[in-house]
């Protein structure tokens, strides 16, 4: 590693030694950038290392809420803005028991480079909570999300900072908050995205990451003369991204047998039938191991890493951050997988991403892959700007033009720095540069 870039890395461990998914993140990323300083050493003296590892701010809140039995519950809220140096910040709210800084800080600083990468005016940062909406009533959602965004509300705007859904947030949870910002500020802009279709939302927004993924993954297969057509496709998770990422790819021709949730997964050789999987997962908010008992022939196996060991072809992770460790990647690898992409945000452990490289496994990492959803909600704010609503057809061919685009400029980065094929290295790189390029044009902020 780089001498400055290994200086700073090694100063953020010992002020954050205990935020392991951060420094994981970080740890990745400075991998992949040490050849960028090696190549400008007038970086070090701008501290530009020291200031974009940085998050501009870090906001901590309490969130007391009353559940339906009359009891005050409390959790925690945050927003990580990170930085801003080329648009608003921008970046989901996840609601998740196993929400805390770090895992907030990894997202934040994942997404600073993903939203360069839309090549869209957006700059980067996270938030959430450590409450968990299973088990919870609307009423109980709905008191929590305005409690939530009644501290919220100081710091965020349609021109400062707009989130949007991750983990535990989407319509539903975006409906409550959107309307608690417009009552406590009597404001109707664009301050979140993945709003409904009623109230400022775009079309094609809900599809976006999953089929982004998918457009970024067909471009990456086209390169070494692939497709998806016939092949066996493994898709973990089964939510939001999860759901739209099969479906695309089932379109695009791929059979997808196996998909799960926190407890198990199902393998269906004929096919998962999404509208079974809609049925339980949008509507009845249920879990996976129904879809078993519905489906003749498909089989549910409790655990939701032993996805891993089905025989695929194509796996994309599209649950959480380190669901694939290196096993997984062992049990893909001996299963003849030939490629990977991240719908999640760092889902593969650092040891299995280098694992599935060595094998010569085509590999996409999340902040390219998974960026078809950030990059829709930017034109959901444009739509929103512009006080107009563009169609389906119009959402879906920018956003394939986008991911399109996404891979060519990180198959040109790798190649730039000697990589080629590795899409880990060109991502950051291409993301990287052009955050630098507007921190140093601003001076020291
Ligand atoms: P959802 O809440 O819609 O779905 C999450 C899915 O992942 C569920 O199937 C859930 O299972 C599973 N899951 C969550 N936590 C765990 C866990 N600890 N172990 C195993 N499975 C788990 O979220 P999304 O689909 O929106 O997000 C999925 C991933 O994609 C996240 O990493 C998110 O950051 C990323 N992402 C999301 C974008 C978006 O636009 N929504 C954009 C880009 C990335 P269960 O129901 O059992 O909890
Ligand atoms: O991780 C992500 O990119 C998201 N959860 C989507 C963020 C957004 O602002 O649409």
């Amino acid at each position: 590693m780089n001498a400055y870039v290994e200086k700073v890395y090694n100063g953020l461990v010992e002020r954050n030694g205990h935020e392991k998914e951060f420094l994981q993140a970080v740890r990745e990323v400075l991998e992949a950038l040490s050849p960028v300083f090696d190549k400008h050493p007038e970086y070090e003296n701008k501290g530009l290392l020291e200031r974009f590892v940085e998050p501009d701010r870090a906001i901590l809140f309490r969130v007391p809420w009353v559940d339906d039995n009359g009891k005050v519950q409390v959790n925690r809220g945050y927003r990580v803005q990170y930085n801003n140096a080329i648009g608003p910040y921008k970046g989901g709210l996840r609601l998740h028991p196993s929400v805390n800084l770090s895992v907030i800080k990894f997202l934040g600083f994942e997404q600073v480079l993903k939203n360069s990468l839309t090549s869209l005016p957006i700059g980067g940062g996270k938030g959430g909570s450590d409450f968990d909406p299973k088990g919870k009533s609307d009423n109980e959602v709905m008191r929590f999300c305005q409690s939530f965004m009644t501290e919220l509300f100081k710091y965020i705007g349609a021109d400062e900072d707009v989130p949007a859904g991750d983990i535990g947030v989407g319509a539903r949870e975006i409906g409550f908050l959107y309307g608690q910002y417009k009552r406590i500020t009597g404001l109707y802009e664009g301050v979140l995205t993945g709003k409904g279709l009623s109230y400022g939302g775009s079309l094609a927004r809900k599809e976006a990451t999953g089929f982004g993924l998918c457009y970024l993954t067909n471009a990456m297969l086209r390169k070494h003369g692939q497709s998806f057509e016939g092949k066996r496709v493994v898709v973990s998770g089964s939510g939001n991204v999860a759901i739209y990422a099969a479906q695309k790819a089932t379109e695009l021709g791929g059979k997808v047998v196996a998909m799960s949730d926190s407890n198990g997964y199902i393998v269906d050789e004929n096919g998962v039938n999404l509208d079974v999987i809609k049925q339980i997962k949008e509507v009845e908010r249920g879990r996976i191991k129904e879809y078993a008992a519905r489906v003749p022939g498909a089989v549910y196996t409790e655990g939701f890493r032993g996805i891993w060991t089905v025989k695929c072809d194509i796996a994309l992770p599209c649950a959480t951050q380190n669901e694939l460790n290196e096993e997984g990647a062992q049990a893909l690898i001996a299963n003849g997988v030939f490629a990977v992409a991240e719908g999640a945000n760092m889902p593969t452990t650092y040891e299995a991403t280098l694992a599935l490289q060595k094998a010569g496994v085509l590999f996409a990492p999340g902040k390219a892959a998974n960026a078809g959803g950030v990059a829709t909600s930017a034109l959901e704010m444009s739509q929103n700007s512009q006080r107009l609503s563009w169609t389906f057809q119009e959402v879906d061919q920018k956003l394939k033009g986008i991911m399109e685009n996404i891979f060519a400029n990180i198959d040109a980065a790798a190649k730039e720095y000697g990589q080629e094929d590795n899409y880990v290295v060109g991502a950051n790189i291409a993301g990287f540069l052009k955050v630098a390029d507007a921190m140093l044009a601003h001076g020291c902020v």
